[in-house]
């Protein structure tokens, strides 16, 4: 190794079965890197009928708040313009205006996990010191800062405007675990997820967007922003980040993103011990290994219905994250076309 690399490269032992490095030394957006114009083009060839799909809640849903939950919903509020008082139905001449403003937890509904939100301690140079990192490398306090007085906390790298320069388009595919296991909770290992692309004939290409319709947002919606807890907890497959196979699909796959209608992807908690490296399988196996972004709390029932009445489970799929610079996450207002 030459003094250059020891000095620019950010590790030099990587998490087993991890892709670091692979997208190049500096890279920020992981799996996304693969879909090419061909890919893209492929998906447009999707567009049958020029019909599309909003895939996301409205952004005050699911609704609630809980003490423990340091998700809020969005609070809309209206600046001052000075002594004219609130920008908002403000006359101006022969005009009026209103302008707004918003408080929001970037994660509380429809919502992209970007590179920087789950990271691991590791010993990335192997020593034998395990340190908390990121995708890639990237230091948790040195690129990834928390808040610090008055000053916001950063991510300096591996930020969701990483993600939005990508565009986030390419082909979707969904798997309808309602019409496979019904709405109530199941587990979906590698078993089950074999069973869901032979039955509902998944073509699964590389560099697709994954969506699993699991019925959880039909609750989430039919809670009219009173979410029943004790229901949400029964309702809904989510993936089983525990299941070994199920994580060597995932890679072997070529997938680019998870999504789901549901909070997490994957069922959680995956372990009960709060120590334990096993609380968030999926999220580290997807976010931290193998730079593939999650998307959650996602609204997929209306394409879901339509893919199963027109015998289809492929679309376009375009969704970008607000390009927030710094942000960990963000909403997404991602669109199915078909
Ligand atoms: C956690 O559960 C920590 O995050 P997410 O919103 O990605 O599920």
């Amino acid at each position: 190794m030459t003094d250059t690399m020891t000095k620019t490269k950010r590790w030099t032992k990587r998490p087993e079965g991890s892709n670091w490095g692979d997208f190049g030394e500096d890279d920020q957006v992981g799996r996304l890197n693969i879909i090419t114009p061909e890919m893209r083009k492929a998906a447009a060839d999707e567009v049958k009928e020029g019909l599309c799909f909003v895939l996301s809640l409205p952004l005050d849903y699911p609704g609630g708040e809980a003490p423990d939950n340091p998700r809020l919903k969005p609070r809309l509020f209206a600046r001052s313009l000075g002594e004219a008082g609130p920008l908002y139905n403000l006359p101006m001449g022969r005009l009026i205006c209103s302008d707004d403003a918003v408080e929001l937890t970037l994660q509380y509904s429809t919502q992209w996990d970007s590179l920087a939100h789950i990271g691991a301690f590791f010993d990335v140079d192997g020593s034998g010191e395990k340190v908390p990192v990121y995708y890639n490398g990237y230091r948790a306090h040195k690129d990834i800062v928390g808040p610090d007085g008055d000053k916001p906390p950063c991510a300096h790298c591996l930020g969701i405007e990483n993600m939005a320069m990508t565009g986030v388009q390419g082909r979707g595919i969904l798997f309808d675990f309602v019409r496979a296991y019904g709405t109530g909770l199941t587990l979906i290992d590698y078993d089950k997820m074999m069973r869901v692309i032979d039955d509902q004939k998944i073509d699964v290409r590389r560099g697709d967007f994954a969506l699993f319709y699991t019925g959880y947002g039909d609750a989430v919606m039919a809670g009219k922003k009173n979410p029943d807890q004790a229901l949400l907890l029964r309702t809904g497959a989510a993936l089983d980040g525990r299941d070994k196979r199920l994580l060597q699909w995932i890679d072997d796959a070529g997938l680019v993103s998870l999504i789901s209608d549901n909070p997490a992807v994957e069922h959680l908690p995956a372990d009960l011990d709060p120590t334990s490296h096993d609380m968030l399988p999926l999220h580290e196996h997807c976010i931290f290994k193998l730079g593939i972004h999650l998307g959650e709390y996602f609204w997929l029932s209306e394409l879901a219905e339509w893919l199963r009445e027109n015998n289809r489970s492929s679309f376009l799929f375009t969704g970008p994250p607000l390009r927030l610079p710094g942000a960990v996450g963000s909403p997404a207002s991602a669109v199915a076309t078909v």
